[in-house]
């Protein structure tokens, strides 16, 4: 019988990036995911497939305030790692960015997963 179940995702809270300091913080998918699990296939070779697709933030890249960097996400979908500019708003509520991860297992399921990644309060 085919396997036509595709690996859940547990996450983790979002690493807080703090102090607001205009740095970039590399966010790892061990820093987003607290574990995966399949029916077929272990963990750890699902976890080994994680791949980045896409990152946004609630904030927009520039305009916030004086100081106010460009490029505040940097995607290295090779190596599954993300910089995040820890900047916001301070007139905000607080900023949030988001990644989609993507896990594989040995069938070729899919799993697509939005996760906050990064909390800039
Ligand atoms: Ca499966
Ligand atoms: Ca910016």
């Amino acid at each position: 019988m085919p396997d036509r179940v595709a690996p859940t995702v547990h996450l983790r809270a979002a690493p807080l990036l703090w102090p607001a300091n205009h740095q970039y913080e590399e966010v790892t998918v061990g820093q987003c995911i607290a574990s995966v699990a399949d029916n077929c296939t272990p963990a750890a070779k699902v976890l080994a497939t994680a791949t980045l697709v896409r990152a946004w933030s609630d904030e927009p890249e520039k305009g916030q305030a004086c100081g106010d960097s460009t490029k505040d996400i940097v995607l290295n979908c090779s190596k599954a790692k993300v910089q995040l500019r820890a900047e916001r708003n301070a007139a905000g509520n607080g900023r949030v960015y988001s990644v989609e991860w993507k896990f594989r297992e040995s069938r070729e399921d899919c799993t697509t997963c939005p996760v906050d990644c990064g909390a800039c309060p």
